[in-house]
């Protein structure tokens, strides 16, 4: 079913990039490449993408710039495996073990795997990956002696550089690795981390609701406190190497800007995933109180400003012509997923998901649609709005067609090059892309129609998220074109539901 490099577009294929002969040094022609990935951050969360009471000018702008996606995807509704099908090239539900993984899960993507930083790396660029991880570090799959340099970490996946949290926000360790160490070490608070027990005389969120002064969970979160938030799993120690949830912005921020200012002379590779807009939601002061959304809606101001700064630094080191810059979401949006932060009751109207059926977790189109905006001004002349059905799976591939790297047998496995309608250049659909629900449930979605796997599982959420998860014990069909997912046609076009499951074997190799 591979129909890799279809599209076969080198460099040298745009205007420009092969006639630097006599002219700057020649590596200067090849763009940088920035992904901006940020966390839960819904198809109907930005501005440009209709969302109401929430300002977003620094992604307007991008998108007023760019080519802006209405039919992109993410093959997961949550981080892990959407994170490791990104970076790899490889649909993460061949793989076991890439779930939402703990804070002190082992490293998921190995050494020997050919990731998305690799294909920079071997191609002359300087690589470096900030923000959220969530993807594991160290050999063990427990037990990560966090006092000393990790056994595996970024470095061995091809990143030259990195400034990343373990796991997300609300999972202990609260502490920055820098290249596979915690920063700013404090040898005086030795860390201890556990996903199974406590530490002695260390207080909970369950036992010590007291000691809760920032966030309150609503739902699990209450394990270790950490700045007055109580988070999932238990750590002892940390010192000033703790993180501080309202500097997390700024720290990963500052970071990612001093990296494109040190690499200005030579093309780098940013992976630049926020905390935003995931859990526990608690932005700066300079963000709060702006929007009538409450915390949701000040983190998307503060993801908002992140893209801003990032913005600046490229036009302050002359830079932001030559760089592509790749603007998504892991997965959809969730409005209560687990700290009582009022976002449900502040929302005033505002649809993180837009129009679409449920939201992270689903199998429903919420939990996988998401903002894509591609902007590389030297390129992309004409702005304008594609409704190209896209897939995330298909960017290690195409990153590596624009940069010619020579990629590995069997690397990148179910990536194909589609740069060309990344960069607007034609609108053709894939043909078809695979998503994954947090159940593990498989859809088939095509420009027309979209297929769910029959799976087992609750079709409401009614705790916390309170999400329409799109799981059903039968096949469920829908017309996208006509009606998206209102009703379920499978009775009434089993041939269809066939053709679609027959897609899906053969993806999976069945
Ligand atoms: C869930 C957490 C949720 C979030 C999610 C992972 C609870 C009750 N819920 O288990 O808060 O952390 O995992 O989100 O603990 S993701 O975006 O990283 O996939
Ligand atoms: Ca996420």
């Amino acid at each position: 079913m591979n129909t890799a490099f279809h599209y076969i577009l080198p460099l040298a294929c745009f205007s420009g990039l092969a006639a630097h002969a006599g002219g700057p040094k020649q590596n200067t022609s090849k763009p940088n490449v920035i992904l901006i990935y940020a966390d839960d951050l819904g198809y109907g969360d930005l501005e440009c993408y209709g969302a109401k009471n929430i300002e977003t000018p620094h992604v307007n702008r991008l998108a007023s710039e760019g080519i802006r996606f209405t039919n992109a995807h993410a093959t997961a509704a949550t981080c892990t495996p959407s994170r490791y099908s990104l970076l790899t090239g490889e649909y993460a539900w061949r793989k076991p073990g890439t779930d939402i993984a703990a804070g002190n899960a082992g490293m998921i993507i190995r050494p020997e795997q050919y990731t998305m930083a690799d294909i920079f790396k071997s191609s002359g660029y300087a690589t470096g990956a900030f923000g959220k991880w969530h993807l594991g570090l160290g050999d063990k799959t427990a037990q990560q002696d966090w006092n000393a340099p990790l056994p595996t970490a970024l470095g061995d996946l091809g990143f030259d550089y990195s400034y990343i949290m373990a796991a997300t926000a609300d999972r202990v360790p609260c502490v920055f690795i820098e290249n596979g160490q915690v920063a700013n070490y404090d040898p005086s608070a030795p860390i201890e981390v556990s996903y199974t027990h406590n530490f002695p005389g260390e207080p909970t969120g369950k036992d010590n609701p007291e000691l809760l002064y920032n966030l309150k969970p609503s739902n699990g979160h209450n394990m270790s406190i950490v700045n007055g938030i109580s988070r999932i799993g238990f750590m002892k120690g940390g010192g000033k190497a703790l993180w501080k949830d309202e500097n997390i912005a700024d720290s990963i921020t500052a970071h990612a800007v001093s990296f494109i200012e040190q690499h200005k002379d030579e093309p780098f590779f940013m992976y630049f995933a926020t905390n935003d807009v995931h859990v526990p939601r608690f932005p700066h002061d300079r963000f709060r109180g702006k929007n009538p959304m409450g915390l949701r809606g000040d983190a998307i101001a503060q993801f908002d400003w992140t893209v801003g700064q990032l913005l600046e630094a490229l036009e302050r080191t002359g830079l932001a012509e030559n760089t592509l810059i790749i603007l998504s979401s892991d997965n959809g949006p969730v409005v209560d997923d687990g700290y009582d932060d009022q976002a449900e009751k502040l929302l005033n109207g505002h649809k993180p998901s837009g129009n679409l059926r449920g939201g992270k977790y689903s199998a429903f189109e919420g939990g996988t649609r998401v903002p894509v905006i591609v902007r590389w001004p030297k390129i992309i002349r004409q702005p304008e709005v594609s409704d190209a059905l896209i897939s995330q799976i298909d960017w290690a591939a195409s990153l590596a067609s624009l940069v010619g790297a020579r990629l590995p047998k069997g690397s990148v496995p179910d990536s194909q090059n589609r740069m060309n309608t990344l960069l607007g250049k034609d609108k053709t659909d894939r043909p078809w892309v695979i998503e994954q629900a947090s159940n593990h449930a498989l859809s088939v979605r095509t420009k027309n129609w979209k297929y769910i796997e029959p799976s087992s599982g609750v079709p409401f959420m009614y705790w916390g998220p309170k999400i329409e998860t799109g799981y059903l014990e039968t096949p469920q069909l829908y017309n996208m074109e006509q009606a998206g997912e209102k009703e379920n046609l499978a009775t009434q076009h089993p041939e269809k539901v066939f053709e679609l499951e027959q897609i899906l074997r053969e993806v999976r190799k069945e």
